[in-house]
């Protein structure tokens, strides 16, 4: 009686054992996601910011930890100018500038406005919603940056030749979106089996994209008198 109570105890033992290594080995079957984005301007002439796409999956995934990261400003420009950051991050805005700036955002709900400030001097945003965030200068009207908030952990940016890999990807169906200030967005339903997906390969024609003037952040004109900042 004792030692088949004993063995029994083994036997479950070893099964739970069994379960264990199944629980830490599972991460390994999710796999990743990749392709080769290509963007292409007018002339037929691949674009040289390639790396500034995003690609991201829309569908059920794991929230990505929120981060902190900055975006400078320097050379009245955004620098990076796209970022692309998990629900909950921080952007924080230094001014390495010698002169003021005034940064902010319309895109609702992310919208925004940093008020202005000079060098060395900062600013930050806590973006608690998805969605593709336009930040401007209201003194500089050539000044934009792109921050693009994601309510899951699936999202790269390519390397500067175009090629990205999503990485721990759950297998299942998403739709696969890239991204880039030029184009069109591009979606794609793919379906991600086990052992993941290469491959995806998305092309972009930003060929006919011409620049718009923006509003400033009164939704009026840049230099309308009644509106214009001081440097
Ligand atoms: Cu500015």
């Amino acid at each position: 009686m004792q030692s088949i109570r004993k063995r029994w105890q083994f036997r479950t033992a070893a099964a739970a054992a069994g379960v264990l290594v199944w629980i830490v080995a599972a991460p390994a079957v999710q796999a990743q996601v990749s392709g080769r984005v290509t963007v292409t301007d007018a002339g037929g002439k691949p674009a040289g910011d390639v790396g500034n796409a995003v690609i991201y999956l829309e569908g059920r995934g794991p929230r990505g930890a929120a981060v902190k990261v900055e975006m400078t400003l320097d050379g009245r420009s955004f620098n990076p100018r796209v970022i692309v950051v998990p629900v909950g991050s921080t952007v924080t805005f230094p001014n390495r500038d010698p002169f003021n700036h005034n940064v902010f955002s319309l895109s609702d709900p992310n919208g925004f406005d940093l008020g202005l400030y000079g060098r060395g001097e900062s600013g930050d945003h806590r973006f608690r919603h998805p969605g593709l965030v336009r930040v401007y200068c209201n003194i500089h009207p050539r000044m934009s940056g792109f921050i693009v908030v994601r309510d899951n952990a699936y999202y790269a940016q390519p390397g500067a030749d175009g090629s990205y890999a999503i990485a721990n990807v759950a297998p299942g169906t998403y739709v696969l979106h890239v991204w880039h200030e030029r184009a069109s967005e591009a979606t794609l339903e793919i379906t991600v089996p086990l052992g993941g997906l290469t491959g995806q390969d998305v092309a972009l024609d930003a060929s006919g994209y011409q620049a718009a003037a923006h509003k400033n952040k009164y939704g009026q004109e840049y230099g309308s008198g009644a509106t214009r900042e001081r440097y």
